[in-house]
């Protein structure tokens, strides 16, 4: 299997997350991408790839050129304005307020691009954030190009970036770059299956109205889980999109038994919807002992979560996004790796 990483990914590391009423270390801290080198080399997958340079022009075709802008060039803006801590937003566009224009001063502009609170931009973000993005589509042209199998290590993840705004880790949308590529490359129909423990409300929103990306997602119901606001069942799509989102909500407490049942059943959608290529948003923090998610899925299990993905027999890029046990997430996803392999 290729396995496509970047040093890069170090770039970005805020000082602290908001987190229940304390500025914490963040918990998507660099360590994460080291344990999952570390189980890779123990596992024997040593075909690694370094990204081709990012391809702006496709990832503004899921992005916001304006959005995309703002990443770039958003810290030279924020420390020209004196600030010398990590850009943390305060204040959002939220109901009532007008979203049809974009601020000028700095703490306005990161408000209006921002979803949440607990995610910081810092010196490195874009650098980093852009490198992931570079991952998922050097993967996407490796898969497109004949691979059976890649992986993307991206860091930061992507799942819950839309079109034009930051959040619970992510920046740009990995996943949704690497789907759009397949389209662009020839693919007509393309996959999503993101079973990381958060709803991909990112990758969701910019496939909302489209037939040819079908969305299906496994993760923590949202009365009880971030995103909290998307994430329902009764969320299928619009438009022409309609039919095309499956959501699977689960609550607390949620084991490998129901969640697989689930699993399988977003595998018979997408086998229906006859992809040319699955990307798989592939976040281990469905595992038991993750410090900030109510699943419990064991290590044993990522085994069958992999077997049951490559028994779909599609051409298939898997990208990273969360997993926060730090000493587990390695193993958890290599699991998944070799369940997909066979292995
Ligand atoms: C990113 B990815 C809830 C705190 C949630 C943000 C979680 C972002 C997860 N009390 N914090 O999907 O793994
Ligand atoms: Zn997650």
């Amino acid at each position: 299997m290729k396995v496509i990483l970047s040093d890069d990914h170090r770039a970005h590391f805020p000082d602290g997350e908001v987190y229940e009423g304390s500025l914490v270390r963040p918990f998507e801290c660099p360590e994460r991408w080291d344990h999952v080198v570390a189980a890779l080399d123990t596992a024997g997958f040593e075909d690694r790839h370094e990204p081709q340079s990012v391809d702006l022009d496709r990832v503004v075709r899921v992005h916001d050129p304006a959005y995309v802008d703002f990443l770039r060039t958003f810290w030279e803006d924020w420390t020209a304005a004196g600030h010398t801590g990590d850009a943390i937003p305060t204040m959002f566009p939220v109901r009532g307020l007008r979203h049809d224009r974009v601020p000028v001063e700095p703490d306005g502009r990161l408000g209006y691009f921002a979803l949440a609170a607990e995610t910081a931009i810092t010196a490195g973000t874009w650098r980093a954030a852009s490198a992931a993005a570079a991952i998922a589509q050097t993967g996407q042209y490796l898969v497109a190009g004949g691979s059976p199998v890649a992986f993307g290590l991206c860091r930061p993840p992507g799942h819950h970036a839309s079109s034009d705004q930051f959040g619970g880790y992510c920046f740009l949308n990995n996943a949704a770059i690497a789907a759009e590529g397949f389209l662009v490359d020839g693919a007509d129909r393309v996959a999503v299956l993101d079973i990381d423990f958060h709803h991909g409300n990112g990758t969701q929103g910019i496939f909302w109205e489209r037939a040819d990306v079908l969305f299906t997602s496994l993760h923590g119901h949202p009365a009880d889980a971030f995103p909290y606001f998307m994430g329902y069942e009764d969320e299928t799509g619009a438009g022409p999109g309609e039919g095309y989102t499956a959501n699977y909500p689960m609550r607390p407490g949620t084991g490998f038994e129901e969640w697989s049942t689930a699993l399988d059943d977003a595998c018979r959608r997408i086998l229906a919807h006859r992809p040319d290529a699955l990307v798989v948003s592939l976040g281990v923090d469905t595992f038991e002992g993750d410090p900030i998610s109510f699943f419990r899925l064991a290590t044993t299990d990522y085994l069958e979560v992999g077997r049951r993905i490559g028994a779909l027999g599609l051409p298939t890029l898997y990208v990273m996004e969360g997993g926060y046990a730090v000493a587990e997430i390695g193993t958890n996803t290599v699991n998944v790796l070799s369940g997909h392999l066979g292995t």
